[in-house]
Formats: C-alpha cells, sequence, structure tokens
C-alpha cells in the first residue's frame, strides 16, 4: 500500500514537473503518456491541477496553455491608444471651402478684374456668411488697395480678400483669462449648441497639461445634462461637482467653487442650461448665476458664448442678447466642421467686437482649436 502510495506521488509529480518543462517552452515536445497508465490514473489525474493543458485522442498531454495564454494575452493587454492627430482648419473647414470655391475659381480663371469680379466675390463672402455689412466693408477696403497698388489680376485681388480678413479677425487675444482663486469660465448659450461637449473638450486639454480643474454641472434643467458632464470628467480626469435634478444652478456653481477652493484646484468650468436669447427671466438667471459664483473665493474670468456655426446669422442675434444679459469675454465658434458658414467668425467679431477664442471642429475629446486668423482665412480659401 505504502509503495503505490509513493508511486502514485513520483508519477504525479513526473505529470506536474513536465507539464511545467513544456509551459516554459524549453522543450517543443510535448510528453507521451501511456494510454493504459492514464486508464488506471484516471481518478488521481483528475486530482491534479494541469491548468489548461489537455489530452488528445492518443492520450498525448497537449500543452494548450503556452498559445492560449498569449492570445489570451494579446486579448487582454491593454492597447495602447495612438495620439490623436489634432483637428486642423484645412481638414475640417471642407464644407465651407467648397461654398465659395465656384466663385472664386471663376474670378481666377477670368484673368483681369471686372464687374462680374466684384460680384462673384461678394457672393463668395456672403455665401460663407461672413455677413452682408462686413463683406462691403472688407471689397471697400481691397476695392480701394487694389486701385491704390494697380492691382488687376482675379488671383491677387483675392489675395487682398484674404489680407484684409486676417487683418480684421487677428490680433485678438484669445487666451482664456485665470486670476481667480479659483478663476470660473462660464458657458452660455442657446440649446444643443455645443457647450457641455466643449467644456469637455476644454477638461480634456487642461488637465493633460497639467491644470486642476473642477467641472460644474450647472444645467439642473435637463435630466441627463449632469450625466453628460461626468462622462466628460471621467474622460478628463476632472472632478464633477452636480447637483439636485431641478434645483438651483447657482447653488451647484457654488459648490463647485467652494470645492475648488478647499482642493486647490485653478479654475471651475461651468455649465448651464441652454437657454433661448429671447426669453428674459433665464437670460436675468445668468446674471444671478455670476454673482453667485463670486460669492465666495472665486472669480469669473471668462463668460464664453457657445455658438453653433450652422446657424448663421442667427448666431448674431444670441450673441447681441447674450452680450447684453452677460459680459461676454469671448465666443466659441462650434461645428464649423459640418458648415458652410465659416464667414460667421467674421461677422460675429466684426459686429461685437468679441474675440472668437476658440473653433468646434467635430465632436471628439480634441476638436476644439484656438482661433487662428491666418490658418482659419488660409484654409477657406485654399
Ligand atoms: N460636428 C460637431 N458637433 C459638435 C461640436 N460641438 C458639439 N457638437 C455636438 O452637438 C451636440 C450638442 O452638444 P452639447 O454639448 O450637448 O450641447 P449643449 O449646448 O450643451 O446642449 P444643451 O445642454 O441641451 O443646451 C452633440 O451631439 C455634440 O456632439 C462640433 O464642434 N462639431
Ligand atoms: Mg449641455
Amino acid at each position: 500500500m505504502e509503495l503505490l502510495i509513493v508511486i502514485l506521488v513520483v508519477l504525479a509529480v513526473l505529470l506536474v514537473g513536465g507539464f511545467f518543462f513544456l509551459r516554459n517552452g524549453r522543450s517543443t515536445h510535448a510528453p507521451t503518456i501511456e494510454p493504459s497508465a492514464l486508464d488506471s490514473r484516471d481518478a488521481e489525474l483528475e486530482q491534479i491541477d494541469l491548468g489548461s493543458g489537455d489530452l488528445d485522442a492518443d492520450g498525448v498531454l497537449v500543452d494548450r496553455t503556452v498559445d492560449e495564454a498569449a492570445a489570451e494575452l494579446d486579448v487582454d493587454e491593454p492597447m495602447e491608444e495612438p495620439e490623436p492627430e489634432p483637428a486642423t482648419f484645412r481638414d475640417r473647414l471642407g464644407r465651407a471651402r467648397s461654398a465659395m470655391a465656384g466663385y472664386l475659381g471663376s474670378v481666377i480663371s477670368r484673368g483681369d478684374a471686372n464687374a462680374e469680379t466684384w460680384e462673384e466675390l461678394e457672393e463668395a463672402l456672403v455665401r460663407a456668411d461672413v455677413g452682408v455689412a462686413a463683406t462691403m466693408e472688407i471689397l471697400e477696403t481691397v476695392r480701394n488697395r487694389a486701385q491704390e497698388e494697380n492691382i488687376k489680376d482675379g488671383a491677387a485681388i483675392i489675395e487682398l480678400v484674404k489680407d484684409e480678413m486676417k487683418t480684421r479677425l487677428g490680433g485678438q487675444d484669445i487666451s482664456l483669462a485665470e486670476g481667480g482663486d479659483p478663476s470660473v469660465w462660464l458657458f452660455v448659450g442657446v440649446n444643443g449648441v455645443g457647450k457641455t461637449t466643449t467644456i469637455g473638450k476644454i477638461a480634456t486639454r487642461e488637465v493633460a497639461a497639467g491644470k486642476n480643474l473642477v467641472l460644474a454641472a450647472g444645467d439642473t434643467f435637463r435630466a441627463a445634462a449632469a450625466e453628460q458632464l461626468t462622462m466628460w470628467g471621467d474622460r478628463s480626469g476632472a472632478h464633477v461637482v452636480r447637483g439636485a435634478e431641478g434645483g438651483d444652478p447657482s447653488s451647484v456653481i457654488f459648490d463647485a467653487v467652494e470645492h475648488a477652493a478647499a482642493a486647490g484646484a485653478d479654475v471651475v468650468l461651468a455649465d448651464t442650461a441652454g437657454r433661448l436669447h429671447t426669453k428674459t427671466n433665464l437670460m436675468n438667471e445668468l446674471s444671478k448665476v455670476r454673482r453667485v459664483a463670486e460669492k465666495g473665493a472665486g472669480t469669473v474670468t471668462e463668460t464664453l458664448l457657445v455658438i453653433d456655426a450652422t446657424t448663421g446669422q442667427n448666431g448674431l442675434v444670441q450673441a447681441r442678447e447674450f452680450t447684453q444679459a452677460a459680459d461676454l469675454t469671448g465666443v466659441v465658434l462650434t461645428k464649423l466642421d459640418g458648415s458652410a458658414k465659416g464667414g460667421i467668425v467674421v461677422a460675429v467679431q466684426n459686429e461685437l467686437g468679441i474675440p472668437v477664442k476658440l473653433v468646434g471642429l467635430g465632436e471628439g475629446p480634441h476638436d476644439l482649436i484656438p482661433f487662428d486668423a491666418d490658418e482659419f482665412v488660409d484654409a477657406l480659401f485654399s
């Protein structure tokens, strides 16, 4: 009996040893075990944990573990995310560009300018939603300059138009101001323009740059708004302060400022519910939000109006109303990627004198870029 136990133990040790030998890949040969031996050792073998090794029809111990484990590793190993390509005006302004291309092509192919040249330039700019007033001013300046410098060629006149637009759009301070302890950046605008998404994109960028941010879910009106912001918080690594649904947005933002002050965070990005610029009570609410945001340690250093570029000139009407209700410091122009109306940038800056600071060029976390007048104009006319 004792001898039998000893034999069993030795057999078990040999089997396990062989198994690990195979696992380590030192041998490419699977050990062969006589079927007869296996028959009489079924019970014992079942007691031995073979891991994921197995026997084939011939009773050969097939070591599947090496390949399978490798396959499993391949599946489970976290994929390293490729660095996303930053969005560029050149890539994303396709629609705006093609809206103008026909007119510009015609101006160029004509050679020396005539009356039609000026009509086509006017049409191109108005189509791109530069706005009638801004278009007239731009073309007036260009016409004078072309005369003074004796420039007649259509292509050269287009270059003058580009120059004029760059001059009008450039030279603005597009930085987002800090200076509060914490600073509060308020995002306002009508429904669905991209306020929450813009906050998410800014959070992604700023957290990656090492900033400590708090997101305030000040949209207590729409049921899914806080969840949407929380998703962006999780994605970017920024802390989110939420309140009760239907609660007072001011108190959520106040709480977020308190939290940020205690945590030593630099900036609070405050979301607000979309509101129609025609609803006086909702517009008045914005003044309260601002007042309460500054009750404690915070200072509102940016109030950014988010405008959807696809709404075209209506964005201007919104901007006028919001300027009166809230002390706007800048505009974020979203959805320029899907808009043929890229020229709205000129209209906004021309009529309101408020700088377009950021531009949304898509729905992804990296699809927000600082507004660069030269790149924008070059992309629009290329
Ligand atoms: N193509 C494109 N889509 C965008 C851009 N910015 C936002 N969106 C999309 O626009 C839709 C509305 O965005 P939200 O961020 O929810 O807009 P909101 O202003 O917070 O909306 P409300 O809170 O309902 O007022 C979403 O589907 C976004 O993905 C952009 O720059 N380009
Ligand atoms: Mg929102």
